[in-house]
C-alpha cells in the first residue's frame, strides 16, 4: 500500500482544518459554525480505497498535514515541507485579501524547493452560501497550478472525488518512480 504525505498550506481562515476533517472523518456534516485557529500543525491520517493507479485498484495511506496558516507558525513549514508527496493549496476566494495570502506559500513550496507544480492543486473554498460571481484572483504563479472551486456544504461527494483524483496523480508519479527505481536496480545487477 502506498503511504502519501499531503500539505494543506494556505493563510488563516482558508478552511484547512475544516477540508481536513471532511476528509478524514468521511462524514458530511463536519463543518464547525465556529472559526477554531489551529495551533501549530495537526496531522491527520485515513485510508483512501479504490484509487485507480495505472490501470490497478490501490489503496493510500494518507497523512494530511493540516498546518496553521498563521506566519507565527512558521517554524513549522520546514517539517511540514520535508518529505511532502503533495500540497493542496487552500483559501476562500470570497475574500479578496486571500488570494494575496496565499503567495508566500507557493514561495516556500514551491519556489524554494522541494515541490514541483504538478504535486500542487489549489482548491478554492467556497463557504455553504458562496455563490461567488467573480472569486479572488491568484497571481500569475499559480497559473500552472490546477484550481478547483469545492464546497464541501453542497458538493460533498465533488470534494472528496477531487481530493481522490489529486491522490492518484500523485500515486502515479510514485509508482512510475519506484518502477524506475526498480528498473536501474536490476541494470545495476546485469
Ligand atoms: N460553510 C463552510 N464554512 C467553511 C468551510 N470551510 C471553512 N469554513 C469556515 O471558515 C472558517 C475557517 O475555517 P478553518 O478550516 O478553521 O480555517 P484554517 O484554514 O484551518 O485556518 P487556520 O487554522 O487559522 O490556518 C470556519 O469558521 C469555518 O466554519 C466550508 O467549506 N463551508
Ligand atoms: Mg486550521
Amino acid at each position: 500500500m502506498f503511504k502519501v504525505k499531503v500539505v494543506l498550506a494556505g493563510p488563516s481562515e482558508g478552511g484547512k482544518t475544516t477540508l481536513a476533517n471532511f476528509l478524514a472523518d468521511a462524514t458530511e456534516n463536519s463543518i464547525s459554525e465556529q472559526y477554531r485557529p489551529t495551533r501549530g500543525l495537526r496531522i491527520l491520517e485515513f485510508e483512501s480505497n479504490n484509487l485507480n493507479v495505472n490501470n490497478r485498484f490501490a489503496r493510500a495511506e494518507v497523512e494530511l498535514w493540516d498546518a496553521s496558516g498563521n506566519p507565527a507558525h512558521e517554524n513549522c513549514w520546514p517539517a511540514v515541507k520535508k518529505d511532502a508527496h503533495g500540497v493542496v493549496f487552500v483559501f476562500d476566494p470570497s475574500v479578496e485579501e486571500q488570494a494575496r495570502a496565499l503567495e508566500p506559500f507557493y514561495a516556500y513550496f514551491v519556489e524554494k524547493g522541494g515541490l514541483s507544480e504538478t504535486q500542487c492543486v489549489v482548491f478554492a473554498s467556497c463557504r455553504a452560501d458562496g455563490k461567488i460571481a467573480r472569486g479572488a484572483k491568484l497571481g500569475s504563479q499559480f497559473n500552472r497550478i490546477p484550481q478547483l472551486q469545492i464546497n464541501i456544504a453542497e458538493e460533498a461527494n465533488r470534494v472528496r472525488n477531487d481530493f481522490n483524483t489529486f491522490l492518484v496523480s500523485l500515486l502515479n508519479n510514485l509508482s512510475e518512480k519506484s518502477e524506475q527505481e526498480e528498473m536501474s536496480i536490476m541494470n545495476m545487477r546485469n
